[in-house]
Formats: structure tokens, C-alpha cells, sequence
């Protein structure tokens, strides 16, 4: 079964533009505790390495391009995130970095819980440790 589970979210557009709506439990699968955006990554830069104990998380590109790579231990896949209309499932223990952004990437994250750094797994060895328990 492949890591990648995008969501596309219906596009309400008219002759003004588009208009995307998001809601908890309805469009995406969990209450949103909390949304933050990563913008101004130069094409070179990385982030992410890391995993989340228990965070449930949805990434969206509104503006511009960059890849996300997931691994779950056993195998590693990447998805490239361009659409304003798709998000990208980010399931806890699977470990996930970002790059190739685009100048003009925003990438807005729902997250299902507030921000709690003992959530994350940021060593690689420790993170093939839990998945293999
Ligand atoms: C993730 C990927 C997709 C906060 O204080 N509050 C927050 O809500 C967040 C998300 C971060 N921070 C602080 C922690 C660091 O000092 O902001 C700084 C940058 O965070 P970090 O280095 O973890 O950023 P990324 O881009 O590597 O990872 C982020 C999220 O942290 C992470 O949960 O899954 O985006």
C-alpha cells in the first residue's frame, strides 16, 4: 500500500477566482488544533527529519511547489505537493522531509494537536527503533 494518501479538496471557483475550504472532521479526517505555514525556503534548503508520536497532520502547497518524502521504516516514497487543492496526508511515525521548494512556495499545515516538541522523533535511529517495536 503506497505511503501517499492526498486529499483533493473541491475547488469553489467562479470568474473571480478560486476558493478552497477546508473543514475539521469533514473535509479532512481529524479536528484541527492547529494551522502553521512555511514560506520563504530557498530551493536548496531542507526540513523536516523527523516524525510525529501521535500528530496527525495535512500539508497543502497555496502558492508555488516543493516534495515531501515519507518513510515509514520500510520503505521511502515522494510525493510532489503543487496544488493549492490537494493536501498530503501526514500520519504519525512516518518520518518526512521537505525540499525542492520553490521561492514562492507556502505550505500551510493542519495539524490535530498543538505544538509539543516531545511529539517529535528527530533521530533516525530512534525512529527505525519505534517503527519496529
Ligand atoms: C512538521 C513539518 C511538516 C513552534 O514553535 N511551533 C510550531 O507549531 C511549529 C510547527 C514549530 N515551532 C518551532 C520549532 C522550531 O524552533 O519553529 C521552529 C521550526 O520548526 P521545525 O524545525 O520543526 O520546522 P520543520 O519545517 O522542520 O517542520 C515543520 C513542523 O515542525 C513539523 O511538525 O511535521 O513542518
Amino acid at each position: 500500500m503506497s505511503l501517499i494518501r492526498e486529499l483533493e479538496f473541491k475547488e469553489l471557483g467562479d470568474d473571480r477566482g478560486n476558493l478552497v475550504a477546508i473543514e475539521a472532521n469533514k473535509t479532512i479526517p481529524f479536528p484541527i488544533k492547529r494551522v502553521y505555514y512555511i514560506y520563504g525556503s530557498s530551493p536548496e534548503v531542507e526540513r523536516g527529519f523527523h516524525a510525529h508520536k501521535t500528530l496527525q497532520q495535512i500539508a497543502v502547497s497555496v502558492a508555488g511547489s516543493c516534495t515531501m518524502l515519507l518513510d515509514d521504516g520500510h520503505k521511502k516514497e515522494e510525493v510532489l505537493m503543487d496544488s493549492p487543492n490537494k493536501g498530503t496526508l501526514i500520519e504519525p511515525l512516518v518520518w518526512h522531509e521537505m525540499r525542492d521548494f520553490t521561492e514562492d512556495c507556502v505550505l500551510l499545515v493542519l495539524a490535530s494537536d498543538h505544538y509539543d516538541e516531545s511529539d517529535y522523533i528527530r533521530d533516525y535511529d530512534d525512529f527505525l527503533k519505534q517503527v519496529s517495536q
